[in-house]
């Protein structure tokens, strides 16, 4: 009897063994896959999250657009390999039972099925890395850009300057719950909403003037560190005109959860409108984006 149960329990450890090396394999892959999704999930008007829905936010950016697809992907690659281990438990547990399989085999080793398994996840993961990093290569800057947009993160607010528009500067606030107005996204609205061309390759640079905060818009695909003392770059090109919303992604302090982002996507003449506008209305402010300094302004000056 004792012989027996040590023999089972070898079939079994073996057995184990089998589908643990493959559950240690593909876990390592769908992590690798989950942490490329890191970028995604709260409000925008123009493309912004129902209740009830499937799936991501509509896309508002070629950026966007690419990352949503490579979800999918690896969404497909995570569920085949989790039909596949199941399917494998499922078969151990009925083949190698105690009834169906009194007498188990010894064997402890199998060179093809340990190269496999070895092998297979390797060549699965490199298929993985290559739309991986093509992807965040492209994210990473814009060869073309037609204009840029200075970002800058404060406790707890935004600052935004035009550059090349100007010279335009100005901060955005959260809307207090008191100033909100019907219709209008609590937590969310702020009183200077940044606008942007639609159909436009921008560049967007960001730095902090304390503490490390994060820039992020969903819909466009955007999520990058405002780090101080050094300038992030990314780009947007947003597809459809809209408001879009989206949050600091960094804790910065007691009030992370209130420095909200707000864009007007507009078209590209109501843009050019809007630059002439700008100009008279925020040239009043002219330390718009100050209280921070940041270090464009600050080189300038030199
Ligand atoms: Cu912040």
């Amino acid at each position: 009897m004792d012989k027996y149960v040590i023999r089972m329990a070898g079939a079994v450890d073996s057995a184990r063994r089998l589908a643990a090396g493959w559950i240690v394999a593909w876990g390592t892959a769908a992590l690798l896959g989950v942490t490329g999704l890191a970028t995604l999930g709260s409000a925008a008007r123009a493309a912004e999250p129902l209740p009830w829905q499937m799936g991501l936010q509509p896309p508002a950016s070629p950026t966007m657009a690419s990352i949503e697809s490579f979800h999918t992907l690896l969404l497909w690659v995570i569920t085949i390999i989790t039909i596949f281990v199941l399917g494998l438990l499922v078969y151990v547990m009925v083949k190698f039972n105690e009834k169906a399989n009194p007498t188990p085999s010894q064997t402890t080793h199998n060179t093809m099925v340990e190269v496999l398994w070895t092998v297979i996840p390797i060549v699965i993961l490199v298929a993985i890395a290559v739309p991986s990093f093509k992807l965040l290569y492209f994210t990473d800057k814009t060869t073309n850009a037609e204009m840029t947009l200075k970002i800058t993160g404060h406790q707890w607010y935004w600052s935004y300057e035009y550059p090349d528009q100007g010279d335009i500067k100005f901060d955005s606030n959260m809307l207090s719950d008191k100033e909100l107005k019907p219709g209008q996204r609590r937590l969310l609205e702020v009183d200077n909403r940044i606008v942007l061309p639609i159909g436009t390759n921008i560049r967007l640079l960001m730095t902090s003037a304390d503490v490390i905060h994060a820039w992020r818009i969903n819909a466009f695909g955007v999520m990058k560190d405002a780090v101080p003392g050094r300038l992030g770059e990314t780009w947007v090109r947003i597809d459809r005109e809209g408001v879009y919303y989206g949050q600091c992604s960094e804790l910065c302090g007691v009030n992370h959860a209130f420095m909200p982002i707000a864009v007007e996507a507009v078209s590209k003449e109501k843009f050019a409108a809007w630059v002439v506008d700008a100009k008279k209305k925020f040239a009043s402010a002219p330390d718009a984006a100050g209280g921070g300094a940041p270090q464009l302004a600050q080189k300038k000056a030199d």
